[in-house]
């Protein structure tokens, strides 16, 4: 089990933001517009405070809350069972998946699904596996890394591989959840935490049991990584459902912060101009 706090950088940041808007706001003080601008950089330090997450915990737990601004929904059974691009009902759910990058370059990936992570799921006189997780890590739609998993008396161990080629999902006509998991590269030794859990969770709407597996690793094990965005990504053998989730590069919200005070500074500038 791990804890990280994190977020102390960015809460750090808007208070800086902050700052600069009450000293410029004393060197020059107009009336309506200096108000706006106010509110305009008040809600944007605001923000950069509101989508941080507070801490992931390695638990088996996957709380809305920890991941809070790094993970994708895909929770929801549709008419029939259908999950998209097929069907199955719960048990071929992918609900839910987390990918966040600390301060430290501690990667973590969390996963729920209604899938049987532990055993896989039979149905039909077929026995369907879990996919492996796959992470993209330069830009190029090609996802690089293989996290193999197994789960052995409620514990998972994971691998880290460097993928040369993916086999594909077992229907073709499903290949929108492509790549099912590794087939041909090379091991990367790394150290992981990890947790597995399962239970039926409120953040599953559809009723039924889901299952959860959590883990870190430090990104200075993915060689390949360009400092761009990363992307991982699951599914399960017959590609019934998958999920997806992309998180920009670590800078941008940075760059997006800077990019809001330019402006407040170029219409200082405009408007000095004119008087
Ligand atoms: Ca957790
Ligand atoms: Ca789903
Ligand atoms: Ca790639
Ligand atoms: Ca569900």
């Amino acid at each position: 089990m791990s804890y990280h706090v994190k977020g102390e950088g960015r809460i750090e940041m808007a208070r800086l933001l902050q700052n600069y808007i009450t000293i410029t706001l004393n060197v020059r003080r107009r009336t309506m517009t200096m108000k706006k601008l106010i509110l305009g950089l008040t809600v944007a330090a605001v923000m950069l405070i509101s989508t941080t997450a507070s801490a992931i915990t390695v638990d088996g737990n996957f709380s809305l809350a920890e991941w809070n601004g790094y993970y994708a929904n895909d929770d929801g059974v549709g008419p029939g069972g259908y999950v998209g691009p097929a069907y199955g009902g719960q048990s071929f759910d992918a609900e839910y998946l987390g990918l966040y990058l600390d301060n430290s370059g501690k990667l973590y990936f969390g996963l729920q699904t209604g899938f049987n992570l532990a055993s896989g799921v039979t149905t039909g006189g077929y026995h369907y596996n879990p996919g492996d997780l796959a992470l993209e890590v330069n830009g190029d739609g090609v996802y690089d890394y293989a996290i193999r998993f197994s789960i052995s008396g409620g514990v998972p161990t994971y691998t880290l591989y460097q993928v040369s080629t993916w086999q594909n999902v077992m229907y073709s006509q499903f290949g929108i959840s492509d790549p099912f998991k590794y087939a041909t590269g090379s091991s990367v030794p790394t150290t992981f935490t990890g947790a597995y859990g399962t239970g039926v969770f409120a953040n599953n709407s559809d009723g039924g049991t889901s299952y959860v597996l959590e883990g870190s690793l430090d990104l200075s094990s993915l060689s390949l990584y360009n400092g761009g965005n990363l992307t991982l990504h699951w599914t399960m053998e017959c590609g019934n459902d998958y999920i997806n989730k992309t998180i920009p590069e670590p800078g941008t919200i940075f760059l997006l912060g800077s990019g809001l005070v330019g402006c407040g500074a170029l219409g200082f500038i405009r408007r000095k101009r004119k008087a």
